[in-house]
């Protein structure tokens, strides 16, 4: 059977990926592929119990390594549990944020080494990236009150500006590494402008396989 399309979401905060998730999911299941969302960190009984201990306000000052890890070890239950048997069955899996976050937070942002993520990368995946990275791109202001706007801010929104611009650098340079396989929308336009954008990329995707 052939393998699904694995697509990854990923942007700042308040770029509009969990809000696109299931309409891209839609979108495609109406083009009649068989598509699983899922998120990270999380996914599956494990990973979420890992996701709320990395998430939470009430756990102040985590050793950075730890939070690394912590990612890794969310993202090998997930890989294994979920993510890899249903790539396996031929069906697309939508994944709200993956291994570009933590190069993006734990590396731009926290300033972990690049090559120790890359060898945490290797040890839990193997060779497995993603197909496409769709990458919600946001200045960092808006992205900001997009996400107060919502309530109570998790351990990760109560960072200042200067990490998350930190963090935006650090998807522009994974994106400008590998352009056909990061596909950029611009985020910061209305709804319905990204779900233009959108419509835009996944008939790409589906039609040619290939976003040049
Ligand atoms: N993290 C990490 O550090 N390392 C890793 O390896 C991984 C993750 C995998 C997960 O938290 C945190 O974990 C995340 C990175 C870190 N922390 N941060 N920050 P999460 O899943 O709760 O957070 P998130 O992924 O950043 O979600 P988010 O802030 O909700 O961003 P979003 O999903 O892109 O945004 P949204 O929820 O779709 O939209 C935010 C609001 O904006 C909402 O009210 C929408 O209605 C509104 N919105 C969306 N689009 C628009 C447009 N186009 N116009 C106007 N308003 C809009």
């Amino acid at each position: 059977m052939e393998r699904g399309k694995f697509i990854t979401l990923e942007g700042g905060e308040g770029a509009g990926k969990s809000t696109n998730a299931q309409w891209i999911a839609d979108y495609l299941r109406a083009k009649g592929k068989t598509v699983l969302v899922t998120r990270e960190p999380g996914g599956t009984e494990v990973a979420e119990a890992i996701r709320g201990v990395l998430l939470s306000p009430e756990l102040p000052g985590m050793n950075s390594d730890t939070e690394l890890l912590l990612m890794f070890a969310a993202r090998n239950e997930h890989l294994q549990k979920k993510i890899l048997p249903a790539l396996g069955q031929g069906t697309w899996v939508i994944c709200d944020r993956f291994t570009d976050a933590t190069y993006a937070y734990q590396g731009y942002g926290r300033g972990i080494s690049l090559q120790r993520i890359a060898e945490l990368e290797t040890w839990v995946q193997g060779d497995l990236c993603p197909d496409y990275v769709i990458l919600f791109d946001l200045d960092v202001a808006t992205g900001m009150a997009r996400a107060q706007a919502r309530g109570q801010a998790d351990r990760f929104e109560q960072e200042h500006a200067d990490f998350f611009a930190r963090i935006r650098n650090g998807y522009q340079a994974r994106a400008e590494a590998a352009p056909a396989r990061y596909p950029q929308i611009d985020a910061g336009q209305t709804l319905e402008q990204v779900r233009a954008q959108l419509e835009q990329l996944l008939e790409r995707i589906l039609t040619t396989e290939e976003v040049a």
